[in-house]
């Protein structure tokens, strides 16, 4: 008998709830039901606990918000026993934490590590899930909890030939476990996205020469990241409930606000003066920091890309390079703000070159690297650094079915129908906290794992055994979350915020856009109100 059919010849393990994935979210949630007595679980595809920190280990992978106020909040005892060495921690020291966090609360014995969840399907008669892993492992649980986060299902673009390639390739999201030599190497980087924005500087001054492949410039703001002393360290914990306080203010959850003035209220001199100083800070303040209006007026936005466009030419010695590297089609903050260090210098090193892909596209990849429709590009290493099939992704990708057999991928074919980003209809006992609300993830995270907490916990008390959207809701909460986003420069452009980075997924904004305290306010009342919207069964 080979390995999946002995396993599949186990008996299921029977559950109260399964996680699939062992990230942020799905943590949290396996340490508030189990602290609830549940019999809960997580079944984790990689081979280790965090998540993204786990997968995404590529050189130069770190936070872009601020290490603290990324971090759990649950527990007093840890904020104080863990330290954070950098404002914006590196993933080596994010994958630790999260380990930490595992074993600290005692949660590894319940995580099943290398579990890739291949199908679940709803038993609408025992109200159960039964859930089944690549590699033939079964479960049965009243409650499946998918907690696969935003950026897990990596992508690859449909360049012909990437199959023929004789040197080593990697994409950003499928990184090894072992250190890679890239000395003396030809490296192509193919995206110049966040992930290629962090990553370029580290392997230009490893390789012997790389060759970026760009096809659409990017606003990447410097991080300015610093090393923590030991007496911001202890200021960081002393102050923890403020950053905390101050995230649950702001729109996205982040520890920056947007200045609350319309741009062309301020005099020009005064707008140039605040563009300086939030430049001058670290991390998103560029982004999240501005006059407000920059996100849904076009002549506000200008006028702030323009400055960043001549910060950018600024740093750039060769002026064809620092051209092609400015962005001019699409809004500053459109698209996902990457965050840098020594991005753009990179190009000023003779080991660097910048290859524009939008006037002269990729025909196919060859046995020895790229050709484009202008040149060859002699490689021994490429790496893929195209993104991700955002916030749906992962979980279309199993095969999920509900209570009348249909899958979530045929259910979401028009783009994802959810009732608070939490449920769908037609899977009872789902629910969804990968977390598609625009905002800084542990925050959102935290939340979304109490209220299922609490949820579960007041089915219990009633002996309920089942619960489920009703389809009045969810239509009236996507059309609601849809009318959100008119007037967003985000829906203009095109990138994994909009789905359109993938050939055939539906374009329309994947994030719930009203802002982290709308939704933590509406679903507190949606729960304070016996859980309106949803229905119940025994
Ligand atoms: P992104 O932001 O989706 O970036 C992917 C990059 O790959 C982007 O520059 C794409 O260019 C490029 N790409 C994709 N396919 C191709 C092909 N076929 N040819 C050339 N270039 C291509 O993903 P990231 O991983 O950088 O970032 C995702 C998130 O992870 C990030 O926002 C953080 O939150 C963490 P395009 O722009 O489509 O022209």
């Amino acid at each position: 008998m080979n390995a999946v059919a002995d396993n599949r010849a186990q008996a299921p393990e029977e559950l109260d709830a399964l996680i699939i994935g062992a990230g942020v979210s799905g943590l949290y949630q396996l340490y508030c039901l189990r602290r609830l007595g549940l019999q809960a679980v997580i079944y984790e595809a990689g081979g280790g606990v965090g998540g993204t920190w786990y997968w995404n280990r590529y050189p130069g992978a770190r936070f872009d918000s601020e290490s603290y106020s990324y971090i759990y909040s649950f527990s007093r005892e840890l904020l104080e026993e863990w330290d954070w060495s950098e404002h914006y921690s590196a993933q080596p020291e994010n994958e630790r934490y999260l380990n930490f966090v595992a074993d600290r609360f005692e949660l590894r014995p319940h995580i099943r590590c290398n579990a890739r969840v291949q199908s679940a399907r709803f038993d609408d008669d025992a109200n159960r899930w039964r859930i089944e892993t690549a590699d033939g492992r079964c479960a049965q649980a009243r409650f499946l909890i998918s907690a696969v986060g935003i950026l897990s299902a990596h992508h690859m673009p449909d360049i012909p030939g990437i199959e023929d390639f004789a040197g080593q390739s990697f994409h950003t999201a499928r990184w090894p476990h072992e250190p890679v030599d890239f000395s003396g190497k030809r490296v192509g980087v193919i995206g110049t996205g966040a992930t290629a924005i962090q990553l370029i500087p580290h392997v230009a001054e490893q390789c012997g020469e790389l060759t970026v492949f760009q096809r659409t410039a990017n606003y990447a703001c410097p991080l300015r990241n610093s090393t923590i002393t030991p007496a911001e360290q202890r200021q960081i914990k002393d102050d923890y409930e403020a950053v905390f306080a101050r995230c649950r203010r702001t729109f996205a959850a982040f520890m920056q606000e947007f200045d609350p003035r319309r741009t062309f209220d301020v005099p020009p001199a005064e707008r140039r003066a605040f563009y300086e100083a939030i430049w001058s800070q670290p991390g998103f303040t560029k982004w999240f920091g501005a006059f407000h209006d920059i996100m849904t007026d076009p002549a506000a936005n200008e006028e702030y890309a323009e400055f960043v466009r001549e910060k950018i030419r600024e740093r750039v010695h060769d002026p064809v390079t620092a051209e092609l590297l400015v962005p001019r089609d699409h809004p500053f903050g459109a698209k996902r703000i990457p965050l840098e260090t020594g991005y753009y210098e990179t190009f000023n090193r003779p080991n660097v070159r910048l290859v524009d892909v939008k006037s002269a596209p990729i025909e196919r990849v060859t046995a020895n690297g790229v050709q484009t429709t202008a040149a060859h590009y002699d490689l021994d290493v490429i790496i893929y650094a195209t993104g991700f099939d955002a916030i749906t992704g992962e979980l279309t990708r199993m095969d999920i079915r509900g209570a009348d057999g249909r899958s979530i991928a045929d259910a979401w074919a028009d783009g994802p129908q959810t009732y608070l980003t939490l449920q769908t209809a037609g899977f009872p006992n789902l629910f969804i906290i990968n977390g598609a609300v625009f905002c800084n993830f542990t925050r959102c995270a935290e939340v979304v794992a109490e209220w299922v907490r609490d949820c579960v916990a007041w089915m219990g008390a009633r002996g309920y055994a089942r619960i489920e959207a009703s389809p009045a809701a969810e239509l009236a909460w996507t059309e609601h979350a849809e009318k959100l986003t008119e007037g967003m420069l985000f829906t203009k452009t095109d990138s994994w915020f909009m789905g359109s980075n993938v050939k055939g997924k539906k374009r329309t904004f994947l994030f719930y856009a009203g802002g982290a305290p709308a939704f933590r306010e509406k679903i507190a009342e949606v729960a304070a109100r016996g859980y309106e919207g949803f229905e119940f069964g025994r």
